[in-house]
């Protein structure tokens, strides 16, 4: 659709920015907080470990005074779950009480809205060693986790966000997720652990309706539109698979409150069915979110074969959370010669960005907030303490372009937050992998002195939030 006008960002629109507890604040042993799967995890010599990351924790309020120099109207961080409970449950670590207390009462003395995720990727090592997803305790430890957030913050934060990413540590629970390695039958755990992470996710939305009235609460997978390899009818159809079971399954789920057929017909063929009880269904169909959070880096695209012609390696290296993967009966990540790609080898779609946002507006009628996107670079730093991050301004221009078309098409989107407020270790590609609007000064082995340097895209995001969306101008003074 072509617009002859554009419908402005609405006002109140939250520009802000993200980041996660494991990989933005470090001080993993500090302040009483006890080891989360990601201190367990090893990564290997080449990149950096999560145990001092940006040292967020111990600069907090300079980063706070950035954020809003920035002129951020949200930020949104997690909780690490093991900084309230050490234990996963059980005893409450006054420590990490008072430290996201500090956090949040930072936020609002600069008139910054927290958006605040529960659980991003750092389960409490306590509870991996129960079992972790596939123990039913854990469902139990996470509302109890989810209440008591709620209970000590609620009177200061509006939003919350459920579960970040629960799609990827299910598709890519080898990379990301909670799978013991050499967990024997690991596709059919890891649906059953969705499963319960879905439970625990309802119980947790319900609970925040109970106890906080005024407050909003949503899920924030990862969502990109699948488009297929080629027109060929075999290949939507694979096409379709892949959205089933890489989006639907779980939107579906937390807002509708049941499984998505074609997910589960994969699962029963597969061998991969949870057991579930009439009672639990229940459970899902009363939990609502009230809006839908997601993040978007890039859109996938698959086939129902192998590819011949495109010299595209099928499937894309497992070891990253964006590629498709490949599973021959149901669908062939493919290569999308219209696309170009950044220096991680990911997709740069912005159309893929509003396609995307459509979809889930239209399947779903529930207001829509974008809690992450981004580009990864290796950024220098000159010898003058900048960063001419050109590359970065035009990946979020060109994203955010395309929102604005995806609300003149009639998108209810209240938020747009770039992966990252400041830079922080990537997932699995250490420091250098940078998104950052403020650069951290470190390397992977090297700490440095930490300190604290605006981007260009500092500037330029700021310009964006003061002219609410309406300048996107590449120029800018730096
Ligand atoms: C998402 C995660 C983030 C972040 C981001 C960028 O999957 O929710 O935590 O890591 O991807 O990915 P990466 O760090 O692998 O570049």
């Amino acid at each position: 659709m072509k617009h002859q006008q554009l419908t402005p960002f609405p006002d109140g629109f939250l520009w802000g920015a993200s980041t996660s507890a494991y990989q933005v604040e470090g001080a993993w042993n500090e302040g009483g907080k006890g080891p989360s799967v990601i201190d367990k995890a090893s990564f290997g010599d080449k990149i950096t470990d999560f145990t001092v990351t940006s040292d967020h924790y111990h600069r907090f309020k300079q980063d706070v005074a950035l954020f809003a120099e920035l002129g951020l109207k949200t930020y949104r961080f997690s909780i690490a779950w093991s900084r309230l409970f050490p234990q996963g449950s059980g005893e409450l670590n006054a420590e990490g009480v008072a430290f996201y207390q500090q956090l949040i009462d930072e936020l609002r003395h600069h008139n910054i809205e927290p958006l605040v995720t529960l659980y991003h990727f750092d389960l409490p090592w306590a509870l991996q060693e129960k079992g972790g997803w596939s123990d039913p305790a854990t469902i139990e430890a996470f509302v109890h986790f989810a209440r008591t957030a709620f209970e000590l913050y609620g009177d200061r934060v509006n939003y919350w966000l459920t579960i970040n990413e629960q799609n990827m540590m299910i598709l890519k629970g080898d990379v990301i997720g909670t799978l013991p390695p050499g967990t024997p039958d690991p596709q059919k755990t890891l649906y059953q652990q969705n499963h319960h992470m879905m439970l625990a996710q309802a119980k947790a939305m319900i609970a925040c309706h109970e106890m906080l009235p005024q407050a909003k609460i949503g899920p924030a997978p990862n969502i990109s539109c699948v488009y297929p390899a080629s027109a060929r009818p075999e290949d939507v159809l694979a096409a379709n698979n892949f959205t089933s079971i890489r989006n639907w399954l779980y939107l579906d789920l937390a807002c509708f409150g049941h499984y998505n057929a074609v997910a589960w017909s994969f699962m029963r063929e597969k061998g991969y069915l949870p057991t579930i009880t009439e009672q639990e269904m229940e459970i899902l169909r009363q939990g609502k979110p009230d809006f839908i959070a997601f993040n978007y880096y890039a859109s996938a695209t698959v086939g129902a074969d192998l590819p011949h012609s495109d010299g595209e390696e099928a499937g894309g290296k497992l070891l990253d959370q964006q590629m498709a993967g490949i599973d021959t009966s149901v669908y062939v990540g493919v290569g999308n010669r219209w696309l170009k790609k950044n220096q991680f080898n990911w997709y740069i779609d912005p159309v893929g960005f509003r396609i995307t946002a459509r979809q889930i507006y239209e399947r779903y009628r529930l207001p829509l907030i974008v809690t992450e996107n981004g580009l990864g670079a290796f950024d220098e730093l000159t010898a003058d303490n900048k960063i001419h991050d050109d590359y970065r301004i035009a990946y979020l221009r060109d994203h955010i372009e395309q929102l604005q078309l995806a609300i003149s098409d009639g998108v209810e989107l209240f938020g747009y937050c770039p992966w990252s407020a400041i830079d922080l270790v990537s997932t699995h590609q250490g420091i250098r992998k940078r998104y950052g609007f403020i650069y951290v000064n470190r390397d992977e082995h090297d700490l440095k002195d930490l300190a604290r340097f605006k981007k260009k895209s500092f500037s330029w995001y700021q310009r964006v939030i003061q002219t609410n969306g309406q300048n996107l101008a590449d120029g800018i003074d730096y």
